[in-house]
């Protein structure tokens, strides 16, 4: 595998929306980012990511894109983004922006365009079909419910969205569409970002012509993914794209793919593959049901331990993944991989461990550094999300109650993570002066930054240490680069692996439960290099492991 500048780094995702508002409209906007590049540049972290913040009528809170050339007024201006862009580079700071490219929205000019002229060159760019017999063009089910077609006003004719109804599909069988966006790629590029996140990028290749697959619901629609499965031929494109665009910039990139066939995996992230990374999504995907939300299987720390391995085991000698444990549209990763009950300071610690010592670049995603957890719903009219909406009436229509609904979609909402970062103790987190967009976690009078900053042995300065540790030049290449071999992988509750460098072997121990427990290695410990307990228990070769304490060492 070649060695890459970005290795070694560690990202941040910044959801704008909830970041940080600096003109009291509730709303998080680019100054409010330039405001906390400080922040973010003390925590250590190198890599920016910045969900959208592109024109758009927010329908799916920014990945509807209405103009990819400009800055939506709520989020700020393009002159906030150049200030952004240099005020990033003095600090030494990487920006990536979101590629949003499977679909634009119906108020983008392509779309009025054709809306205007269905049977003209607009008309093209995206998927037009007329109704066979009185029946739509085929019965997928849209990610966010329903069908995935929506009548062209005035006409017979249907236009396809994979999404909301508001995120036409872009036809990327039309050249002239790849043309334009390869196009938008290198403007982006030449002003100075590094590279993309790309979104939900597996979607751009259909398995043509339209047609059904067996229906999976009572509603006599099908998932997305029985036609992606059978697609065939996204890479063609996406090499194309890098050609054009990634490549030449020396861009670095890191898609959002479900669903990729194994086979395909040096393609997407080999030494020469289109991307230079992928989430891992293993833990993430974990339990899903073909009946929704409410009928998902809850991961238990078993289950979770075998996810990683599975990925780690996947890529060994491939490439290098990028991982998470929540982002925008999943719930807090303390909430959903810490038993519920034994969701402290110590256990978010030893999660934070896990993630940062398996192989790959950890990607944080705003407030996980603070361990922010889920919120609790109280009523549905609470939530925004259009996904949690929809799932909600899918329990609804199963037969749940409207409490059953709720407690059920509560636990995987996508506004779980959208909740406005808490920077302080005072009115709504220090996150606005004015009336959040979205409900503030009650919780911030006891999480928040500015307590865990000054605090030695808060989260925050768990993270710290471990981004620090990361980049030791002790311990970094072992880190970055040394195999990954799991260790008493059948031990329940306990996760372990050494990770081998050259003439380096580290051990990472991970008791996911309240009870103590002993383990024995074949060789001495020779180092204590970081624990979330203050005193580490160790006789000769045998290490006591507190509840929920995490231990790396050097053995
Ligand atoms: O997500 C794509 C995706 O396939 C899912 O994670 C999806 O959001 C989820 O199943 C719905 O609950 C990306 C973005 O990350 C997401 O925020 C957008 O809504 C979506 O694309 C459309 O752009
Ligand atoms: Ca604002």
């Amino acid at each position: 595998m070649q060695k890459k500048w970005w290795h070694g780094k560690v990202a941040y995702q910044i959801y704008p929306k909830s970041f940080c508002d600096t003109n009291g409209d509730g709303i998080g906007d680019l100054r409010g980012i330039i405001k906390k590049l400080d922040y973010l540049k003390d925590l250590g972290v190198d890599i920016i990511w910045i969900s959208p913040f592109y024109c758009s009528p927010l329908a799916d809170q920014g990945y509807d894109i209405s103009d990819y050339y400009n800055i939506d007024p709520r989020f700020g201006t393009m002159a906030d983004m150049d200030e952004l862009l240099a005020e990033a580079k003095k600090r030494d700071l990487s920006i990536v922006l979101d590629l949003v490219v499977n679909h634009c929205s119906d108020e983008h000019e392509w779309f009025q365009k054709m809306l205007a002229d269905p049977d003209g060159p607009y008309g093209k760019y995206f998927y037009i079909e007329e109704c066979k017999d009185g029946k739509l063009p085929c019965n997928w089910r849209s990610y966010f419910g329903g069908p995935v077609w929506e009548r062209i006003p005035g006409t017979d004719k249907y236009y396809l969205h994979v999404f909301h109804k508001k995120q036409p599909d872009l036809n990327w069988e039309n050249p002239q569409v790849r043309q334009d966006i390869y196009k938008m790629i290198n403007w982006w590029l030449d002003k100075g970002v590094a590279g993309f996140r790309i979104d939900a990028i597996i979607n751009i290749k259909k398995a043509l012509p339209f047609k059904d697959y067996p229906a999976d619901r009572p509603d006599g629609l099908c998932s997305v993914h029985y036609m992606l499965k059978e697609a065939q031929g996204v890479l063609t494109f996406l090499h194309e794209m890098a050609d054009h665009t990634f490549r030449p910039h020396n861009a670095f990139t890191v898609g959002e793919v479900f669903n990729e066939k194994p086979e395909e995996l040096p393609d997407f992230i080999g030494d020469n593959g289109c991307f230079s990374t992928m989430f891992d999504f293993n833990g993430a995907i974990f339990g899903g049901s073909p009946n929704g939300w409410y009928d998902r299987t809850p991961i238990t720390p078993d289950d979770y331990k075998r996810c990683c391995f599975e990925s780690q085991r996947k890529i060994e000698g491939v490439g290098f993944l990028a991982n998470i444990i929540e982002n925008h549209d999943e719930p807090r990763g303390v909430s959903r991989y810490i038993p519920q009950g034994d969701c402290t300071e110590t256990s978010k610690k030893m999660l934070a461990a896990v993630l940062f010592m398996l192989k790959g670049l950890p990607f944080l995603f705003q407030g996980q550094e603070l361990g922010m957890e889920n919120l609790d719903f109280t009523s549905i009219d609470e939530v925004d999300d259009v996904s949690t909406l929809d799932e909600y009436q899918v329990a609804r229509n199963a037969g749940l109650s409207p409490e059953e609904a709720l407690k059920a979609v509560n636990v995987y909402s996508r506004d779980n993570a959208r909740t406005p970062f808490q920077w302080s103790a005072e009115k709504n987190a220090g996150f606005t002066e004015g009336t959040p967009w979205l409900r503030v976690n009650p919780n911030y009078v006891r999480i928040n930054a500015e307590e865990q900053m000054g605090r030695p042995d808060s989260v925050y300065h768990f993270y710290k240490k471990l981004i620090a540790l990361r980049k030791n030049p002790r311990y970094a290449d072992t880190i970055v680069y040394g195999r990954l071999e799991p260790v008493w992988e059948d031990v329940h509750n306990l996760m372990a692996f050494y990770r081998r460098g050259e003439g380096q072997t580290l051990l990472v121990a991970a008791n996911f439960q309240n009870e103590p427990r002993d383990i024995t290695l074949d060789a001495p410990c020779r180092e204590l290099i970081l624990s979330n307990y203050e005193n580490t228990e160790i006789h000769g070769n045998t290490i006591r492991l507190q509840g929920y304490q995490a231990a790396i060492l050097r053995i």
